[in-house]
């Protein structure tokens, strides 16, 4: 069944809307992204730690908008569920920001989360005390990112990252107040804490005002049922998939390096034919049926 893109905007948006949880897949490229739909995700993650890190930089806007952007539309090709970009800080402005938000509808992507730093970001878990937007100037770019989408379900979802900056639960309360009002879908509350205390006292505090995202890297230990019932609309695995094929390539490239032979390891690794069924083989035979001469 083809899916367009406003089906896939449409389906974003109930989501983060709907009563119940969605857990949401980090994928960094094509492959990564249909992988964890075949898993049974309902929405792709597209990370900028990830995308970067597969293209061997830091999380630190290294990778231009438009490499991103690349990266993200080869993966929103691949896959029928809606694909969320990492869009940091909105590489910019909100002139940048406009930009960006025409071009993702242009390239299917169905909602973009921006988050309340400063160009060029820096990833959350690194160095103390990050600088934060001014809550105006962030407001801005909410406010341009949502006249700017292309469809009408396009999700903006605004992250901050208060507690990770360590300016505490009152200003994180009231960023996000204001970043509800200028428009944002959903709110991304951020952590670095080792368990989900502070993300929990957020969820309790904010009773719901909108929708809100987690992103439970470093209190992964946390369980489920711990944000359904704080109503967390959306749970971000963030890095999985990219620090397990890491994991996974070691383990195979060592292996053979060892054994100067893949004999040991082949039974281990995907088969061609898994390659070509997650590619477009398949599509391609039955072109060739179709048109070739
Ligand atoms: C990313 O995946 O790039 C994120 C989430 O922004 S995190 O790295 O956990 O901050
Ligand atoms: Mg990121």
């Amino acid at each position: 069944m083809k899916v367009n893109y406003q089906d896939k905007c449409r389906a974003l948006k109930s989501y983060i809307l709907g009563d119940d949880i969605t857990f949401v897949m980090e994928a960094h490229n094509a492959l990564s992204a249909r992988i964890a739909q075949e898993a049974g995700f309902r929405a792709v993650w597209a990370s900028g730690l990830s995308i970067s890190a597969t293209l061997g930089l830091a999380d630190r806007n290294h990778a231009s908008w438009t490499q991103v952007l690349d990266v993200a539309e080869f993966m929103a090709d691949h896959v029928s569920v809606p694909v969320l970009l990492d869009g940091d800080t909105g590489f910019g402005n909100y002139q940048n920001v406009m930009r960006l938000t025409r071009k993702l509808g242009q390239r299917g992507i169905a909602g973009v989360c921006l988050e309340d730093k400063i160009f060029p970001k820096l990833n959350s878990f690194l160095g103390d005390n990050q600088e934060l937007t001014p809550i105006d100037d962030f407001c801005s770019k909410l406010r341009a990112a949502k006249d700017s989408q292309v469809d009408e379900n396009f999700s903006v979802i605004a992250r901050t990252e208060t507690l990770i900056a360590g300016r505490g639960m009152e200003e994180a309360l009231e960023r996000a107040e204001r970043y509800r009002e200028a428009g944002a879908d959903a709110i991304l509350i951020h952590s670095k804490r080792k368990t989900a205390d502070e993300v929990l006292e957020f969820a309790r505090r904010w009773e719901r005002r909108s929708p809100l995202v987690v992103v439970p890297t470093m209190y992964y230990r946390t369980p489920a049922s711990a944000f359904r019932d704080a109503g967390i609309s959306c749970v971000i695995w963030a890095n999985h998939s990219l620090r397990s094929s890491i994991s996974a390539m070691r383990r195979t490239t060592s292996a053979i390096m060892r054994n100067e032979s893949v004999a040991p390891i082949e039974e281990d690794i995907a088969s061609l034919d898994e390659v070509f069924n997650l590619t477009g083989e398949v599509q391609a035979r039955e072109a060739d049926k179709r048109y070739a001469l």
